[in-house]
């Protein structure tokens, strides 16, 4: 079983995509979906991007004077009960002081993720403990304030695009340390000022970021599940409208905002609440058919489920190089992007095990990009047991994940599909493979097959890539005629 499968098997958020009844919705989408300006093409053909969560988290990677939280790494700020130590928040909150990562060199991640192949990158400008990684005007618990000085989101947009990778910002509107900032929905007047004070700092905040770093292409909002901002429709709605009337290229996916019935990702008829599809944290959809013609991207973690730097990684599954090609694989399938997550530690180095991976998924890359790239759905040829197909054109690729024990590749093309394979090659060394049509002649069958020859020298312990030239169908009525009994 593939670990991308695995990873679709719970019916999680499935959208209803057809409503029961259509209801009248003032605070819904502001965009069109399916854009088809140039950056959201460019979105849709990025296939690999780069997540890298960094921030005070990153100085303690988990754990404490010898104790480990057990939560994710980057929630580690929120340690509570028995194991959680004394005054942790007070602790965490002062950590900033000593933050001077002293590795830290933007060009070196910027050129790794060039390796690997990541077309775009998803930085952590602010998470959940509220600390900005860039000199904000409009608090003090900002990276100019630690020992460090310098602003880490501007080494960062400078380093990825200076090698040619887009750059989206992420940013956390819920705040833990934040005395303005409430989880529920404000009731009383006191609150609801403390609440309208919050919205102003998180508006300016988010202008702010888009005015010094004009490079940016999106930006990626967190945190916005609690009641405070999901009643704070009318404003989020006129702050989206702001920010696509002044930036009408960025992208901003469904998790920024809702209806005013409270429905998020996708309003009360459905319909999509931004530019892509925004709820594939750690999970995949089952089938194309879960994302209702919608872009989407999935963001994936390497351990289970820790986003900032964890030190140690004893006792936890990691993804293999092999498990991420799978889940890159089936987004990219289905017309999804996929995007793997770094924790870099306190020094600003990666882990080893991250550093590991992203030399094997570049190795891997070097060899089969062609496949991930700007391809698309293969709408017309049917999912298959070996892996997964992504088409370009008139190029079929499939990616090998479970090799036929007799090296016989079958390609099940559908009566109604006009294409049929012409020619094959292994993109691991561009070897042409021999592809016949196999007349299997089982009665009511309205497939044709073709077999592709694996080379039984083939020697890999990866998934590897078998490129498929197609040509139109010539012969009418291919199919011998059905047994009349
Ligand atoms: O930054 C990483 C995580 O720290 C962050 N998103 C990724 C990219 C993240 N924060 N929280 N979560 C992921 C999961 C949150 C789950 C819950 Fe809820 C929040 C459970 C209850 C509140 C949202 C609303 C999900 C279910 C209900």
């Amino acid at each position: 079983m593939l670990i991308s499968d695995l990873y679709a098997q719970k019916n999680y958020a499935r959208p209803k995509i057809t409503p029961s009844k259509i209801v009248e919705i003032k605070y819904g989408p502001l965009v069109r979906p399916h854009r088809s300006d140039k950056a959201m093409e460019d979105f849709r053909n990025y296939g690999l991007g780069q997540f890298i969560h960094w921030g005070l988290y990153a100085t303690v990677g988990n754990e404490w004077e010898g104790h480990i939280h057990r939560g994710a790494a980057e929630w580690i700020r929120s340690w509570g009960g028995p194991s959680a130590p004394k005054d942790w928040a007070k602790i965490y909150d002062n950590l900033y002081k000593k933050f001077d990562p002293k590795g830290f060199d933007a060009t070196k991640w910027a050129k790794q993720a060039k390796a690997m192949g990541a077309k775009y990158v998803i930085f952590t400008t602010k998470h959940h403990d509220g600390f900005a990684l860039w000199p904000t005007k409009f608090s003090d618990y900002n990276i100019s304030k630690s020992a460090y000085k310098k602003d880490i989101v501007k080494e960062v947009v400078d380093a990825y695009t200076a090698e040619g990778i887009d750059v989206f910002l992420y940013f956390s509107v819920m705040e833990w340390n934040n005395p303005n900032y409430m989880g529920g929905s404000p009731v009383k007047q006191e609150d609801k000022k403390k609440f309208g004070e919050f919205l102003e700092y998180t508006r300016n905040q988010i202008f702010e970021l888009l005015e010094n770093y004009p490079q940016v292409k999106g930006l990626w909002f967190d945190g916005t599940w609690d009641q405070s901002w999901v009643s704070a429709y009318q404003y989020t709605y006129q702050l989206e409208k702001d920010i696509r009337s002044k930036y009408p290229n960025l992208i901003i996916g469904s998790r920024f905002r809702n209806d005013e019935f409270g429905k998020r990702h996708f309003d009360s008829n459905e319909n999509l609440m931004g530019d892509y599809e925004q709820v594939w944290e750690r999970k995949l959809p089952k089938d194309v058919s879960w994302l209702g013609g919608n872009d989407w991207e999935a963001v994936m973690t390497i351990t289970p489920s820790d986003w900032g730097y964890t030190k140690n990684w004893d006792n936890k599954y990691i993804k293999t190089t092999n498990d991420i090609i799978g889940l890159m694989m089936k987004s990219v399938s289905m017309n999804g992007n996929f995007v793997l997550n770094f924790g870099p530690d306190g020094k600003g180095n990666m882990h080893a095990g991250e550093d590991k991976i992203a030399k094997e998924l570049g190795e891997w890359m070097d060899v089969n990009s062609e496949a991930v790239y700007g391809v698309r759905h293969a709408d017309d040829f049917p999912d298959n047991g070996y892996g997964y197909y992504t088409k370009k054109g008139y190029q079929l690729y499939l990616t090998i994940f479970n090799r036929p024990i007799d090296n016989i590749v079958r390609i099940v093309v559908p009566e109604e599909t006009k294409d049929v394979p012409a020619s094959v090659s292994l993109l691991l060394d561009r070897q042409t493979l021999p592809v016949k049509k196999a007349e299997i002649g089982y009665d009511v069958d309205t497939n044709s097959y073709y077999d592709i020859m694996l080379p039984e020298t083939l020697k890999t312990n990866l998934p590897f890539v078998i490129k498929i030239n197609l040509t139109a169908k010539t012969q009418k009525g291919e199919k011998s005629s059905k047994a009349n009994m």
